[in-house]
Parts: structure tokens; sequence; C-alpha cells
């Protein structure tokens, strides 16, 4: 069964039209109510007007994270303040956070992109779900709250983290559906096992994974360990949060929830517009919103389109898996991280050279960071004590601009390695970007 079979199964002609009308009613809105996009259009010498053809979106231009920093907070709203009802954030690239601004309307929406992604997992009414991603500023936790409650199943809001308690959980409450990052659902399964709970005394049928890349290997293992079926589940704060794109069953690509987010596929070199199954860089056009319309943003994440009919029956475009960024942008532990934002804290402890490397590792099955800095020759010839206080100093830096901790070593002035081009400032064990 489709939760919502006009929108997910509509035929290609009659939501191309839907699209069109969708894209022409939100540019005039931004161009109308956001000064930002009423320059940017002027600058390109473009009107709403201009916009005849889904092609047509060609010729807006793009909107970028810098616009983000530079709009910050809260200027790409197109809608009075009190008709905002909820703000969500992330961290942005460099020092100030991208905010993410929703009508009641916007609520409604993201709310039946979820159902239709608990749909996908098989969700019922009857159905218990975990809701193991964070809940607060980030988007995970309360847009599968949302969506619950949309759907109409019982929500159990627990929050990332406490193992123990999810533990409890999972058995007391016989959840059927767990929705957390799939690094945490497969740290979880393994803590089953060690804690000897048995596959018997958990009900869980489905998981939504999603919020960091994946791999194939991991889906087997997750769905192998928890008896489950496992879909990947993708968004981002700057388009909505979760649910921009899920999996059905069929698991070949996840379902682009076009009638509300209009996809495209660009060289991430050139701007220009990619064909079905050529892999380049995601755009998102908002079809629907009205908080914080959004135009051509580049995502920055590795894609590629599928078109056609899925096996499902469903006809929305297909996305396939992410493989890697064009910047260096890391997840870890679900929460985006910038080696920019490493760079900023470090400026606030003196005695450090300003070179650094990251080096994320996934020891066993969560994420670890180790902060690698180089300290000045004075410093490092410094008593003991005194090297210390300095680590501390960046590891509380690095936890207040992260919100994780990191393992500080400190290194000699000029034992990090140096490359002729772009120093190597990251450096990811985790395999991720095997597929
Ligand atoms: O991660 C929203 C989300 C929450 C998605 C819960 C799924 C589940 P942000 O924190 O803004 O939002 O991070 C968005 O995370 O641009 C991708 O780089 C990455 N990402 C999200 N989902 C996936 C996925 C949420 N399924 C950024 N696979 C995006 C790979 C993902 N990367």
């Amino acid at each position: 069964m489709v939760w919502n079979e006009k929108a997910e199964c509509m035929e290609k002609e009659e939501k191309e039209q839907m699209q069109l009308e969708r894209l022409q009613n939100t540019v005039k809105k931004a161009y109308e109510n956001v000064p930002f996009y009423t320059k940017k259009f002027d600058e390109a010498g473009i009107t709403p007007d201009d916009i005849k053809t889904l092609k047509d979106i060609e010729k807006i231009p793009f909107t970028t994270k810098e616009d983000l920093r530079d709009t910050y907070p809260f200027g790409l709203f197109a809608v009075p303040d009190d008709e905002i009802v909820e703000i969500h954030s992330s961290s942005g690239t460099t020092g100030k956070p991208v905010v993410s601004g929703y009508t009641e309307k916007d609520l409604d929406i993201w709310g039946e992109v979820i159902a239709r992604a608990i749909n996908m997992a098989n969700g019922k009414k009857h159905d218990r779900i975990q809701n193991a991603y964070g809940y607060g500023l980030f988007t995970g936790g309360f847009g599968i709250h949302h969506g619950a409650s949309k759907f109409g199943a019982t929500l159990i809001p627990i929050s990332a983290g406490n193992t123990k308690r999810q533990i409890e959980i999972l058995k007391d409450f016989q959840s059927t559906i767990l929705t957390c990052t799939p690094s945490y659902a497969l740290y979880l399964a393994e803590s089953l096992e060690k804690a000897g709970v048995s596959l018997d005394e958990i009900n869980l049928k489905s998981g939504i994974f999603g919020a960091e890349m994946w791999t194939e290997a991991m889906r087997k293992q997750l769905e192998e360990k928890l008896g489950i079926l496992a879909l990947n589940i993708y968004g981002l704060t700057e388009v909505m949060g979760p649910g921009v794109a899920i999996e059905c069953p069929e698991k070949n690509g996840l379902h682009i929830n076009d009638d509300h987010f209009y996809p495209e596929i660009i060289d991430p070199k050139t701007g220009a517009s990619l064909e079905e199954g050529e892999t380049g860089e995601l755009v998102f056009t908002t079809l629907t919103r009205d908080g914080m319309p959004i135009l051509r943003y580049r995502t920055k994440d590795l894609t590629s389109l599928i078109k056609g009919k899925c096996d499902c029956g469903r006809t929305t475009v297909r996305m396939t898996r992410i493989t890697g960024r064009t910047d260096d942008m890391l997840k870890i532990k679900g929460v985006k991280v910038f080696p920019s934002q490493i760079e900023k804290a470090l400026l606030n402890v003196e005695g450090t050279s300003g070179n650094y490397q990251i080096i994320v590792t996934r020891p066993d099955l969560l994420d670890e960071v180790e902060v690698k800095v180089e300290v000045s020759r004075e410093v490092f010839s410094d008593e003991i004590r005194k090297l210390e206080l300095i680590e501390k100093k960046i590891t509380s830096a690095i936890r207040s601009e992260i919100g994780i901790r990191a393992e500080v070593t400190l290194c000699e002035p000029e034992s990090l390695p140096r490359s002729e081009g772009k120093a190597v400032r990251v450096i990811d064990k985790r395999g991720l970007d095997k597929g």
C-alpha cells in the first residue's frame, strides 16, 4: 500500500505540470518576499515571469551555504514572524549555523513526507516507533516526531544515546520501528548481543536510518543482527530535514518526494546540468515551503538520479545512495562537523601553530575523533603540566564549537605532514565512501 497514491504514483506529465505550477508560485513568493532573492534575480537579469517551463529553472542562480551564512539567521524567511512556528538549525561552514524556519503548513508537509517513509517501512497505526534521533535544534528527532503523529503510530520520543535505556524500552515497550543513525543502530545491535538479549525478546520489524553516509554492508549487518528491514532516509536542514527522500522495500534508490522537493544533478565544477544516471552534485528547490523557500540549493552531496517507475509502483524520481561530498564536511555521530570549526576553536587557544589534522575512526562501531594539533616550539619544550593544560583547553574549545568530545593529541612543531597543495586536514578511516 502507498501512503499517498495520488502524489507518489502520479503520471509523468501530470507531475511535471504540478511541479511547474508549484515552482512558479515558489519563485514568485521568494522574489516578492525575500530581499536576498529579489537582488539575486535582478542581478541575473531575470524575473519570475521568465520561468515558463521546468527547464527554465536553470536560469535561476544557485543558492549556496555561503548565502545562508550571509543571511543568518532569518534572512531567507519569506513570511512574517508570527507565521513561523518552529525553527531548526545545524552547523554551517564557517562560524554561522544554518537556520530553517517552518510555518504550520510546512510542518504538516514535513509530517506528510515522513508518514510516507513510515509507510514504506511497513508501518501500521498500531506500531511503536522508538525515535532515537536527537531532539533539539537537529531536525532528526522532531522530523520523525511530526511524521509519526501525522501517520497515527505510537511515538516513543527517547532521543539519542543512553543505550541501557534504549535496550530496556526495546524490551519493555516492544517497539516495532527504530529510527536513528545507522551507526548508532549497529552499536545498539551489538550492545543487545553483549547484554545477552535475544531477538525473541524484542519485536523490531524495521528501521529508518539516515543523517549520515552508510553502506550496503552495514545494511546487511543491521538486517541480520536486528531481524529487520533497514531503509535509508535522506534529508537536510536547509531543505526541510529528514524525509526529502526515502527507500522503499525494493531498495533500489531513495524516492525523492518530488512533489515538494525538485531535484537536479549538476557538474560541481561547471554548474552544468547532468543527465539521468550521471553522478554529480545534488541541487534542490523547494516547491511548497512557505516559511523558507529555497531555490537551487547546492547540497554538496554526490549522487545520481533514477527516473521511471519503481517496482513498488511509485513514480517519484529516485536518487542513489550518497557516496561522498564536494566539500570537507564530516558527519560525526550524525552531527555536521566542518574542519573550519576545529580551526576556529584552535584560534582561541594560545600556543598552537594552526596546523592540525582530524582523524575519524569507528573502532567499536561508534565514531571517534582524534585531533592532532601542532604546538609552538616554546610550548613544546615546556613542562608536562603546561602541555596538559593546553590539551584541556583545546578539548574544551573543540567541544563547545562542535558539541562533540575529541581526543586531542599535541604534536611537535612541523611534525604533521605538509602537502604541496591543499593541506590534508581530514583522514576518515570509516570506509563509508565504498557504497
Ligand atoms: O541529517 C537530516 C536527517 C535527519 C536526515 C535524520 C535523515 C535522518 P543535517 O544535519 O542538515 O540534516 O545534515 C544534512 O547529512 O547534506 C548529507 O550530507 C547527510 N545525510 C543526511 N542523510 C543522509 C543519508 C540531517 N541517508 C546532511 N545518507 C546531508 C548519506 C546523509 N548522507
